[in-house]
C-alpha cells in the first residue's frame, strides 16, 4: 500500500514519530497462538455446564414439554423450561425506538408458549460437563402444534397474511418515514419526480447473511455471595452489563462483565444474548458457575443474522444526467423479534442512500416486518453497505438509460471537494473529502483504460468469457457517536467514548479504554497515539480494556468508532496528562509553567534546553512524593470522555474488473483497486488489514454467501459446506492506496475504516459482472452471483434468483 498525499490537506502535526508506522500488532501473537483467555478456555472449580434445547420447527405452539427424563440422565444437575424461568426471565432488550409507536413483543430468552423461528430456545440443561448437557438434549419431549411459517418479507407486509405473532395485528413492527421536503433538506419528492426526463425504477434483494466470526459466542458466570462476574464473548461489554442488569434485576453494581480476547464479531457480537441472560439466570439459581460455548450449527442458526431487505428504489434525472430526486422504500425482514438494534440498523439506511450525491429531493420509507426467521440485527456496516448497495448499483442503472459512461455520470452528481462541509438531501454534514481524486488514483491502479480496451476486444469477438468492469463511489457514516444525533434517533444509549492514562512510578504507562477490540488492533494503535504525544516508548504503554471493573466507563466497539471516539478520548487523556506534569516539572524546575516547553516526552526550560526533566522522572518523583506543590495530586493520571459533534465519513471509489464465463455461468475477479480515504492513518498496516477483511465479507455477499431457509423455514445453510464463507484462495490480490483529507471532527485527523471495504466493494462487484453481460440483455443478477444464477440471467433472463 503507498499513501497518496494531498499537501494541502495533510495533518498539521504530520509527520509524527508512531503516527504512520506499520507496527505490526503487538497483540497478534498470543491471539494468533491461541495462548489466551478466550471464554471457552475458562475453568473454574465447581463448574456446571449449560445446553440448549432448541426448537426444530419455525413456527408453533408449546402443548407440552416433558423433561423429566433429561433430568434423570446421568450428570445432569437441573433442566428448566420458559414456565420455569418465566417470572425472572425478564425480556431480552431492544435498545432502538424508531418510531414512538414501533411494536415490540418482547423476546423471552426460553420460549414460554410459543416457537417463531427454528433454533429458538425451549429449555436448558445444566450438567456436570459439556457431554452430559448435550447428550440429555435428545431426552427432552417438546410437542409443538405447528403453525404456518412465515418466510417471504412482502407476503409478511401485506394485510391478511399469516401472523408471527399473534398477540399482534400486523407483522409490522413500525412505519419509518424520512421525507426531505417535510424535513426542509430538500424539495418535494413528487413534483422532482413528476418533472423529471428519466425515471429508472429497480427492486433489488440484499440478502441475508451470517456474521459467521470465528470464534463461537461464549459465555461463563461466576456467583460470588450475591455478586456475578460474567466472562462473554462479547463486543460490548458495558452496554451488556447495563442491560443485563436491567433484565435480571441484578443491580449494576454487583455485575462485572469481562469481555477477554475475543475471536471477531463483525456486529455479530454487539448483542445481549438469550444465553447470557439464562447463564446469569442459572448461576443465581444454582449458585455455581457456569459455562456455555455454542456449537457451529448453533452460532450459524441461533446467533443474529443481517442485511435481509427487499429495496424499492427509484432514480429521476434530467437528460443531461443531473440527478432530480430519489424514492426509497425498503422492507426489513427482521426475523422473529426485535434484538439489541434490529429496528435501527435498516433505519440506518436513511441517511446513506443518496450516497456522495447532490440529490435534490429525496424520500425513504421503511416498514420493519417480523418473520418467522432468526432475528437480523448489526453484520459489518449495518445499514450502510444496503444503501451504498442500492444506490450505487442504480447509478449505473440510470448511466445505461440516459447513453452515459457510468463515471460521468457520477462525476457529474457528486459534491465536489472544495463544497465540503456539505450538508446532504439526508441532512448529514459531509466534513471532508475529495472523491475525484480518489477516482483518478483508482483508474491509474486498475489499468482502466487497458481493461476497456480488452473489454471491446471480447465483445467484438464474441469471446464466451466477457469482461466488465464496476465501480463503486462511496461514503459512510461511521464514528458511531454523537451523543445529541442519537438521543435525536432514539437509540437507547449515548455515543461518547472514556479514557483514562496513569504514568507508573517506574515511567510505563497504562492506557484504560472503554473501547472493546475483537480483531481491529487497538492495544497497538492505541500504544501509538500514546507514544507519540507523551513521547514514551511504544513498549512501555500497555493497553487495558474489555473488563467493567477496570475500564470502568465505556461504549464499546461497533459502527467503526473506536479510533475517532475511543482513541480520542485517549488523545484527550494524554493532554490531560501533559498538563498534570507540566505543573509538577514547573515546581522542580522551579520554573513559570508558562515558560516549559515539551517536546519527545521531555518538559525543558524554554531558553535553556538543557534544563529540563522527562515525564517518566517527574511520575517517579510525585510517587516518592518529596517535593511537589500542594494542589497537585501525587499521581500523574488523567480521565478524559470524548463525544463528537458529528459522524466521521471516510469516502473511497473501488474499482472491480471481472471475468464472466457466459458458458458456465462462472465469474472471477480479475483485478479489484480501491483507494480509500480514512484521513489520517495510525497504523496503516492495520488500515490495509482493516480494509482486505472488509473487501472479503463485502466480496464474498456479492458472490458467494446467503443465508436460504426452506419452504418449513429450516435453515437449509447451517453449515459452513452451505454457507460459503470465502478462504483467502477464493480472493483476488487488492491493490490499495489511500487519499489523506484530515478529518475535522476529532483530534486525530481520523475516520473510520473498519466498516468501509464491506460497505464498498459488493456494489463493485455487482455492477462489474452486470458491466460484462448487459450487451446480452441482463439487466440484474441477484446476489449472491452464483454460476446458476448467472447462466440463467444471460440465458433465460431475469435476474437469475
Ligand atoms: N485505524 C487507523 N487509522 C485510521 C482508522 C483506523 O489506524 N484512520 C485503525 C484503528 O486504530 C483500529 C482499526 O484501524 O486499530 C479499526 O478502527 P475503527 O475504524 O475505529 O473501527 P473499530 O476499531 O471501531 O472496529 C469496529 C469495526 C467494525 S464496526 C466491524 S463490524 C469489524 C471491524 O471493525 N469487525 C471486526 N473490523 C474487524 N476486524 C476484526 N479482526 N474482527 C472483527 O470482528
Amino acid at each position: 500500500m503507498t499513501v497518496t498525499e494531498d499537501p494541502a490537506t495533510t495533518a498539521p502535526s504530520a509527520p509524527e514519530k508512531e503516527i504512520g508506522q506499520a507496527r505490526r500488532r503487538k497483540e497478534d501473537a498470543h491471539l494468533i497462538t491461541g495462548e489466551t483467555t478466550w471464554t471457552d478456555n475458562m475453568v473454574l472449580p465447581g463448574m456446571l455446564h449449560m445446553a440448549l434445547v432448541r426448537s426444530p420447527v419455525a413456527h408453533a405452539r408449546i402443548t407440552a414439554i416433558d423433561v423429566s427424563a433429561a433430568r434423570e440422565a446421568p450428570g445432569v444437575v437441573a433442566v428448566l423450561t420458559g414456565q420455569d424461568v418465566a417470572e425472572e426471565q425478564g425480556s431480552i432488550p431492544s435498545a432502538w425506538q424508531v418510531t414512538p409507536d414501533m411494536v415490540n413483543p418482547g423476546h423471552p430468552s426460553l420460549a414460554v408458549d410459543q416457537v417463531n423461528h427454528v433454533g429458538e430456545a425451549v429449555a436448558l440443561i445444566v450438567a456436570r460437563s459439556r457431554a452430559a448437557a448435550t447428550d440429555a438434549i435428545e431426552l427432552v419431549d417438546v410437542d409443538y402444534d405447528t403453525l404456518p411459517p412465515v418466510l417471504d418479507v412482502e407476503e409478511a407486509a401485506k394485510e391478511g397474511a399469516d401472523l408471527v405473532h399473534s398477540h399482534l395485528s400486523s407483522n409490522t413492527s413500525y412505519h419509518f418515514v424520512f421525507d426531505a421536503g417535510e424535513a426542509g433538506t430538500g424539495s418535494d419528492t413528487e413534483q422532482a419526480f413528476a418533472d423529471a426526463d428519466v425515471v429508472v425504477s429497480r427492486r433489488f434483494v440484499n440478502q441475508r447473511l451470517i456474521p459467521a466470526f470465528m470464534e463461537p459466542r461464549s459465555v461463563v458466570v461466576q456467583p460470588v455471595g450475591d455478586s456475578f462476574t460474567m466472562w462473554s464473548a462479547t463486543q460490548i461489554p458495558h452496554i451488556l452489563r447495563v442491560m443485563a442488569a436491567m433484565v435480571t434485576g441484578i443491580p449494576e453494581h454487583k455485575l462485572r462483565v469481562i469481555a477477554p480476547d475475543v475471536g471477531g464479531g463483525f456486529g455479530g457480537k454487539l448483542q445481549v444474548n438469550p444465553e447470557e441472560i439464562l447463564a446469569l439466570l442459572v448461576a443465581r439459581r444454582l449458585g455455581k458457575p457456569v459455562k456455555w460455548t455454542e456449537t457451529r450449527s448453533e452460532s450459524l442458526m441461533a446467533a443474529h443474522h443481517g442485511r435481509d431487505q427487499v429495496q424499492y428504489i427509484d432514480i429521476a434525472a434530467d437528460r443531461e444526467g443531473n440527478v432530480k430526486g430519489l424514492r426509497v422504500r425498503l422492507l426489513a425482514d427482521m426475523g422473529a423479534y426485535l434484538r439489541l438494534i434490529t429496528a435501527g440498523t435498516p433505519a440506518l439506511g436513511a441517511f446513506m442512500f443518496p450516497g456522495i450525491y447532490k440529490f435534490p429531493a429525496y424520500r425513504f420509507e421503511l416498514d420493519g416486518v417480523f418473520t418467522t426467521k432468526t432475528p437480523t440485527d448489526a453484520y459489518r456496516g449495518a445499514g450502510r453497505p444496503e444503501a451504498t448497495f442500492a444506490i450505487e448499483r442504480i447509478m449505473d442503472e440510470l448511466a445505461v438509460e440516459l447513453g452515459m459512461d457510468p463515471l460521468e455520470l457520477r462525476r457529474k452528481n457528486w459534491i465536489d471537494a472544495e463544497e465540503f462541509p456539505f450538508t446532504t438531501v439526508a441532512g448529514l454534514e459531509y466534513d471532508s473529502g475529495d472523491y475525484d481524486t480518489a477516482t483518478r488514483r483508482a483508474l491509474e491502479l486498475i489499468g482502466y483504460d487497458e481493461l476497456r480496451e480488452e473489454q471491446r476486444r471480447r465483445r467484438e469477438s464474441g469471446d464466451p468469457v466477457q469482461l466488465g468492469i464496476g465501480f463503486s463511489t462511496f461514503t459512510e457514516m461511521c464514528g458511531i457517536a454523537p451523543s445529541r444525533v442519537l438521543g435525536s434517533l432514539s437509540f437507547g444509549s449515548g455515543g461518547w467514548e472514556h479514557a483514562t492514562i496513569r504514568m507508573l512510578p517506574t515511567g510505563k504507562v497504562e492506557v484504560v479504554t472503554g473501547s472493546t477490540p475483537h480483531g481491529q488492533g487497538h492495544e497497538t494503535a492505541w500504544s501509538q497515539l500514546v507514544a507519540d504525544r507523551l513521547g514514551v516508548p511504544f513498549e512501555d504503554i500497555e493497553v487495558l480494556h474489555g473488563d467493567t471493573a477496570i475500564a470502568s466507563r465505556g461504549l464499546d466497539t461497533y459502527g467503526s468508532r473506536s479510533l475517532v471516539v475511543g482513541g480520542a478520548a485517549v488523545v484527550r487523556a494524554a493532554d490531560k496528562v501533559i498538563a498534570k506534569a507540566r505543573k509538577v516539572a514547573a515546581h522542580l524546575l522551579e520554573a513559570s509553567e508558562d515558560d516549559l516547553e515539551f517536546d519527545g516526552g521531555r518538559f525543558s526550560v524554554r531558553g535553556t534546553p538543557g534544563t529540563g526533566m522527562a515525564i517518566q522522572e517527574i511520575a517517579l518523583a510525585v510517587f516518592t512524593a518529596h517535593n511537589y506543590p500542594e494542589d497537585i495530586e501525587p499521581t500523574i493520571d488523567a480521565d478524559a470522555a470524548f463525544d463528537p459533534v458529528n459522524f466521521s465519513f471516510p469516502h473511497g471509489t473501488h474499482i472491480c474488473a471481472m471475468e464472466v464465463d457466459t458458458e458456465t455461468g462462472f465469474v472471477k475477479i480479475r483485478k479489484y483497486a480501491c483507494v480509500d480515504d480514512v484521513g489520517t492513518i495510525v497504523n496503516p498496516l492495520i488500515v490495509e488489514g482493516q480494509i482486505h477483511g472488509g473487501l472479503a465479507q463485502g466480496i464474498a455477499q456479492a458472490l458467494y454467501e446467503e443465508a436460504v431457509y426452506d419452504a418449513d423455514g429450516n435453515l437449509t445453510t447451517g453449515t459452513f459446506v452451505d454457507y460459503l464463507v470465502p478462504s483467502a484462495a477464493d480472493l483476488p490480490h487488492f491493490d490499495t492506496d489511500n487519499t489523506v483529507h484530515v478529518a475535522p471532527g476529532n483530534p486525530i485527523g481520523a475516520k473510520g475504516v473498519g466498516e468501509a471495504g464491506c460497505i464498498a466493494s459488493t456494489p463493485a462487484v455487482v455492477n462489474a459482472a452486470l458491466d460484462a453481460v448487459r450487451h446480452l440483455g441482463v439487466r440484474d443478477i441477484r446476489m449472491p452471483l452464483t454460476p446458476e444464477r448467472v447462466w440463467r440471467a444471460v440465458h433465460e433472463g431475469g435476474d437469475g434468483g
